[in-house]
């Protein structure tokens, strides 16, 4: 998140996404990444590799393969939608994605991923429950209804879109898991693997696994969400399979990719972003227009899709069923 925000979103007064991807190719081929550098033999010669790809497609294959293709796609539940906004195509949300495990380009990651096959997966529970266990796949898909839930997204980046989801509430999972009374917090950690994650081999300075962490009273809110899939198929590896968390009145890096184990806790634990960058990331990290991040402004957001600027919402527009949740000093 260095350096963040405006490279891509913010350059060049672009108007469609299809100049916006052309030019990306473009300058991919003459060596120049999201950011002008000089031009180098090697820099060229991995460009030229872009300009040989494919442009994304329309839709993306569940990384987890066809086995859960029956309880796709799911129903609807009216009571979220993010209307009046239009949801962004997948293929603009399926290759512009924040997943550092592969890659901080957010363009590439889903070529990277692409071969990634997130099957068979094991979660682990542990910490303060009655009694630790384990879960897998055919659990997590199967163990309780699934429904289509379309949210707002929006990154600490100052971008946003607008996705159906397909999965079911945490709290449902959390109840699952049997956290004792005395459990104030629950804590994810996403899958280390540094042989299939470059990302996790090349980049070491960052605290891998990637790991974040909830109030239970957060967690348990009803808009906290589990996502196995999204547009109606389980989800693409660029999007965090086989599952993730989804905090819709969060900023984007709070929803979690790909989680290999849940722990429940009694004193606050620490968070990725929190611990990498102190000052620059909190814990509650809720959306929030008035508090500008330190190196760039909250007040408005860039819509990935309609690249429309328009202003950022308290909580992300979910104020009135979460803001009851915080403190003044939390939000
Ligand atoms: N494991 C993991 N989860 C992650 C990230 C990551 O790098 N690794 N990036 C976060 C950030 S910063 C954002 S904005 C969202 C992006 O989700 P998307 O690619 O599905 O749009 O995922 C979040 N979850
Ligand atoms: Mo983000």
């Amino acid at each position: 998140m260095r350096r963040a925000p405006r490279e891509i979103v913010e350059e060049g007064g672009l108007t469609s996404e299809s100049a916006y991807f052309g030019r990306r190719e473009v300058l991919r081929a003459l060596g120049f990444g999201g950011l002008a550098v000089a031009a180098s033999p090697l820099l060229l010669g991995r460009g030229a590799t872009g300009l040989l790809a494919q442009p994304a497609p329309e839709t993306f294959p569940p990384a987890v393969g066809p086995k859960y293709d029956d309880l796709f796609p799911a129903k609807r539940n009216k009571t979220y939608d993010f209307a009046p906004l239009p949801e962004t195509p997948e293929k603009i949300s399926g290759s512009y994605n924040n997943f550092y495990e592969f890659t901080t380009d957010k363009a590439r990651v889903w070529r990277m991923a692409k071969d990634f096959v997130a099957s068979p997966w094991t979660v682990q529970v542990k910490g303060a429950v009655e009694k630790e266990f384990s879960f897998d796949l055919d659990d997590l898909f199967r163990w309780f209804p699934l429904e289509e839930r379309r949210y707002r997204f929006r990154c600490v980046e100052a971008w946003a879109m607008q996705v159906p989801w397909t999965g079911f509430p945490l709290r449902q999972l959390i109840d699952r898991c049997k956290p004792l009374g005395k459990a104030k917090y629950v804590r994810v950690v996403s899958i280390l693997d540094p042989e299939r994650l470059p990302g996790q081999k090349k980049d070491t300075h960052w605290p891998w696994p990637y790991y974040e962490a909830y109030r239970l009273d957060e967690a348990r809110h009803e808009l906290a969400f589990v996502a196995l899939g999204i547009y109606g198929h389980a989800l693409p590896m660029q999007f965090g399979a086989p599952w993730r968390i989804v905090m819709p009145w969060k900023y984007g890096f709070k929803s979690p990719k790909s989680i290999v184990a849940i722990e429940f806790t009694e004193t606050r634990p620490g968070t990725f972003w929190n611990d990498a960058v102190p000052k620059e990331y909190g814990f509650f990290s809720n959306v929030n227009p008035l508090k500008p991040h330190p190196r760039w402004s909250q007040a408005t957001e860039r819509d990935i899709g309609t690249r429309d600027r328009r202003p950022t919402l308290p909580f992300n527009g979910y104020a009135d069923q979460v803001a009851k949740l915080y403190t003044g000093a939390e939000f």
